[in-house]
């Protein structure tokens, strides 16, 4: 018969193997360059914000240095990233865009 100790161990080691799907947090960078409007439009475009919500996303991440656009699956996280950098980078805007584990 197991006894209770078993048991918690048991559930440990399978707590331990039932890890959750990894999603990340994609988030945009303050700097000093980048034109507001131009990240509204990245808002818009690349996390179909609307206008409204952009614009606050964007305000928080002017006054508190950065801010979360969206939380995906990791593959499409790494995605948004590099739509964005590329975007930014073709505009001659230094944007920093970035994920990182939720
Ligand atoms: N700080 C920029 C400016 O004053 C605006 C800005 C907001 C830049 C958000 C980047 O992720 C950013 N023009």
């Amino acid at each position: 018969m197991a006894t209770k100790h078993q048991d918690s161990s048991l559930l440990e080691a399978r707590r331990a193997q039932i890890k959750q799907p990894p999603f990340y947090k994609v988030l945009l960078l303050n700097d000093d360059f980048t034109p507001m409007d131009f990240v509204i439009v990245v808002l818009q475009r690349f996390f179909g914000m609307d206008r409204e919500q952009a614009t606050r996303i964007m305000l928080k991440v002017h006054t508190e240095g950065r801010g979360v656009c969206g939380v995906f699956a990791r593959d499409v996280a790494a995605t948004k990233v590099d739509q964005v950098t590329t975007f930014a980078r073709s505009n001659q805007h230094p944007l920093a865009c970035v994920m990182e584990e939720n």
